[in-house]
């Protein structure tokens, strides 16, 4: 049966060979990557909403069990890519370990973590921009900033940068890589300046009533900014483009989640510090926070960073998902084209190209509500395939060699599992639905492209 057709990992290294992409990164670019994917619309908009609606000062706590369900699978992931490094990611993983069908759904749920992910930030860019230059006088009609069902024609904003983005990309990794420095960087100082110019603003009567919605508050405080931590595992579609994958997509993996993850517990316990949670349901909140302490210098700069910090996030998500429809075209599983590499810069252009397409009318035209939790969810699921998958290698390819191991393997990838599981539960509760259609859709484009490919080998 094909749809149980595992491919063996001598196949996968042999053909990651026969189409080589360009080695350039180091783990310091990997990490770089990996922050670059993953600060972005969750700690600049969603930490806001999260505490206000849902968990109040304790979303430092929601950002804490996340970081943790994530810390599990991180390790799960650093041992496969180790291993297995071949661009892919959890798609390559399920692909080697549990066969062709389990690949497919979870290359399919990767396409709601990067596309729809990149859509979804691009949607915050245009969002952030927008006030930007409202506040300089420089207004755009509304019918060109909002999506059809919220009254507009177009989200226009999120069009260009979503092109833009696409066309950097396709002129090569290392030339957005450098870029992705830079911004990295301006969004690193933005998180800091915030956090020096509201530290000493912080009134601990703001954290009296820690957790107004009890504990289960704080889990679905966990759901909702899951979205904060989405991208980190980014870091291993590069497998194919570093130096030493074996030492460094361990490292690049485990350094980003860390330094993000204590940046967004510091920055949530600052935030509701400042202000009382209940006014950060906003689309800034850091901004908003820091003006309503009369800082409106910091408040401007932490608005400029976030900009830079939310292209990042568009740049490394839609990097994430042409390496994955180039790995999927290459094992037979979309039409080659998507695997083509462009003669002179050696990227995936035509994958690229329809990418940025597709991400700027997914962003244009379509509201972004349910959006990012599809995204999380789309995530989670990836998170769950690559915990059963490396306790399944351990079993059936107990002779390969693996550079970097999971500690504990048979606690940590549970508890990874469980923890990733009952994210998703949190967020079946709001976006069920829409996450269900998705997946049919996946099983019926499966099923038909596979018969169509039957039927034309036939031919031939
Ligand atoms: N983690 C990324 C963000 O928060 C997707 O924007």
């Amino acid at each position: 049966m094909r749809i149980f057709y595992k491919k063996s990992l001598q196949s996968m290294m042999d053909s990651a060979e026969k189409h080589a992409l360009k080695k350039t990164l180091g783990a310091l670019d990997l990490t770089l990557l990996g922050i670059g994917c993953v600060i972005g619309t969750g700690i600049f908009v969603l930490t806001g909403m999260a505490a206000a609606k849902y968990a109040g000062p304790a979303i430092t706590i929601s950002y804490a069990l996340a970081g943790f369900a994530c810390v599990f699978a991180a390790l799960a992931y650093a041992e496969l890519a180790s291993m297995v490094p071949v661009a892919g990611s959890a798609y390559t993983y399920s692909y080697i370990s549990m066969g062709e069908l389990v690949a497919w759904i979870v290359g399919w749920g990767l396409i709601l973590e990067y596309a729809v992910g990149a859509s979804t930030v691009a949607a915050g860019w245009s969002g952030y921009v927008v006030g930007i230059l409202k506040s300089v006088g420089l207004a755009i009609p509304d019918s060109l900033t909002k999506v059809p069902s919220q009254g507009g024609i177009v989200n226009l904003p999120a069009v260009c940068i979503a092109l833009f983005v696409g066309a950097l990309l396709t002129r090569g990794i290392k030339e957005s890589a450098n870029l992705n420095r830079i911004l990295v960087a301006v969004k690193l100082s933005a998180i800091f300046i915030f956090l020096f110019v509201a530290a000493p603003h912080i009134d601990t009567a703001n954290w009296s009533n820690f957790m107004p919605f009890g504990f289960s508050g704080v889990a679905t405080g966990a759901g909702a900014i899951f979205f904060a931590y989405v991208g980190f595992d980014a870091v291993v579609c590069a497998a194919e483009e570093c130096r030493n994958p074996n030492r460094d997509l361990p490292i690049g993996l485990i350094a980003s989640l860390f330094i993000c993850t204590v940046l967004y517990i510091t920055v949530a316990a600052v935030l509701t510090g400042i202000v009382p949670y209940t006014t950060l349901n906003n689309p800034e909140p850091l901004a908003s926070a820091l003006r309503a302490n009369g800082s409106h210098i910091g408040s401007a700069l932490v608005a400029t960073g976030a900009i830079a910090g939310l292209t990042t996030v568009i740049l490394v998500l839609m990097y994430g998902q042409s390496r994955i429809f180039f790995v999927m075209s290459r094992d037979g599983l979309l039409p080659q084209f998507f695997s083509r590499l462009h003669p002179k810069f050696q990227t995936p252009h035509i994958s690229t190209i329809i990418i940025a397409f597709a991400v700027a009318i997914i962003s244009g035209f379509t509201p972004i509500n349910t959006m990012g939790n599809l995204t999380s969810m789309g995530t989670l699921l990836a998170f769950i395939m690559v915990a059963i998958g490396v306790m399944v290698m351990r079993r059936t390819k107990p002779e390969v060699e693996r550079p970097f191991r999971c500690p504990a393997v048979y606690v940590v990838a549970p508890i990874a599992i469980l923890s990733c599981g009952y994210l998703i539960f949190e967020l079946i509760k709001q976006t069920g639905l829409p996450f269900l259609i998705w997946g049919i859709i996946g099983l019926v484009v499966y099923f038909g492209y596979m018969s169509y490919r039957k039927r034309s080998l036939e031919v031939q």
